[in-house]
């Protein structure tokens, strides 16, 4: 497929346009799932995909699908692309939307240079990849594989009160398909690295061989509120000090591992929230990753021993619910070769690597062969408005994506 290219204009132009959909008041970008700036970008979306002449299809879970069934490509299982367009709070523009727009690129590249693969090809935009407005993370996809009950996934309460079913149907794309409506030949998803490792090495394409393992979970610790200025240190049972207590702990251990052991606590509340009141209740979130999954069960007891201590020694209560919970996902092997032999094709040198964060192609791999494709981020900034990629790093992945679905499409077995 060397002497074929996708359209670099179209591509990098709509990836800059998406990103002006969806930022709030302040001008961050945030299309958190199922919220009115997420229908905004959906909307948009699907308005590109039926320019493109792709049939779109939403499941119930308000995945959207544009699907290309090229003459005599019928009734064969097809190619799916995918990635998310949700974000973060104050995102980059990169994250997910790169890898739904490379894969509606690579289709109507296709269909406009009168290519006609034997089988049809697809890409998804699944909703709820972030599951920072609803838990767990890659919710949409996770569903559309039958890894979580519909029902208890539309049920699902989010951070602001509000029940995921009720927010889909209202920005219009409680769909119609039932999850699992397609079952894919391979599945394919390119995503900015969203790490230091391509861009600090400077190699163009990541060939990625799996995702590390993710543990969600949320803690709450009960104090009593008191006077900050009559308590003495002695009489506190001070929710705000064992939970900063929680944060010191997971740090030290993870540095101390030497191991690619992360972990992260990126919400906290405290209540009553006053300056001179000592915290009755911390409320906050912990985020445990790592490649190996019986490191994570490790320190996942390590923490869960921890705040056995901290309840005795700080006479406070805790209780922890669990959020999201997946392990590491190795991807197909023969995909992962067919990105480096693409790369390679194109004069692109490539390395193996394994995903830090969490992507919807590590759901997909539970119906179909799965594997991604990771071009570098500046300085590995990502969930960020920092985050960026050059052009050229962006249309180069975007062409391998296009050379691997190409060989995908026109398989046999
Ligand atoms: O959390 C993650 O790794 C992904 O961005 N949802
Ligand atoms: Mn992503
Ligand atoms: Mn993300």
């Amino acid at each position: 497929m060397g002497n074929h290219a996708i359209d670099a204009q179209r591509l990098t132009g709509r990836l800059r346009e998406l990103g002006t959909i969806g930022r709030d008041a302040d001008g961050r970008l945030a299309r958190l799932a199922a919220s009115e700036a997420d229908r905004l970008g959906r909307d948009r979306l699907r308005s590109w995909l039926a320019d493109a002449g792709l049939e779109v299809v939403v499941d119930r879970i308000g995945n959207v699908f544009g699907v290309w069934t090229p003459q005599g490509s019928g009734g064969r299982k097809p190619v799916l692309i995918g990635s998310h367009i949700d974000t973060v709070i104050d995102a980059g523009i990169y994250d997910g939307c790169y890898g739904v727009l490379s894969g509606l690129e690579v289709i109507q590249s296709l269909k406009e240079g009168g290519f006609t693969p034997t089988r049809p090809i697809a890409v998804a935009a699944f909703t709820n990849e972030e599951g920072v407005r609803y838990a767990p993370d890659m919710l949409g996809s996770l569903a559309f594989v039958g890894g979580l009950d519909l029902d208890a996934a539309l049920a699902t309460v989010g951070t602001d009160g509000s029940v995921f079913g009720e927010e889909l149907d209202r920005i219009g794309y409680a769909g119609y398909a039932e999850p699992g409506f397609m079952a894919p030949h391979a599945y394919l998803e390119l995503h900015i690295e969203q790490g230091p490792v391509l861009d600090r090495e400077g190699v163009p394409i990541g060939a990625v061989q799996g995702v590390q393992g993710i543990s969600w979970q949320k803690v709450t610790i009960e104090g009593d509120a008191n006077h900050a200025g009559t308590t003495p240190m002695s009489m506190r049972r001070d929710a705000g000090q064992a939970a900063a207590r929680v944060i010191t702990f997971l740090r030290g251990r993870a540095v101390a591992s030497n191991t690619p052991t992360v972990a992260t606590v990126g919400c906290m509340s405290f209540e009553p929230n006053a300056i001179n009141v000592i915290p009755a209740r911390a409320t906050f979130t912990v985020d445990l990753r790592d490649p190996d999954e019986d490191r994570l069960r490790d320190e996942e007891a390590a923490l869960s021993a921890f705040l056995d201590r901290l309840t005795a020694e700080e006479e406070v209560s805790v209780t922890v619910e669990r959020l999201a919970r997946f392990e590491p996902v190795p991807f197909d092997q023969r995909i992962v070769t067919m990105v480096e032999d693409a790369a390679r094709d194109r004069g692109l040198a490539s390395r193996r690597m394994t995903s830090g964060a969490g992507h919807d192609a590590q759901m997909l791999a539970r119906i179909a062969p799965a594997a991604m494709i990771f071009v570098p981020c500046l300085r590995g900034i990502s969930h960020s408005p920092k985050e960026f990629t050059a052009d050229a790093d962006l249309v180069a992945g975007a062409n391998v994506l296009l050379d691997v679905v190409w060989r995908l499409a026109n398989e046999d077995r």
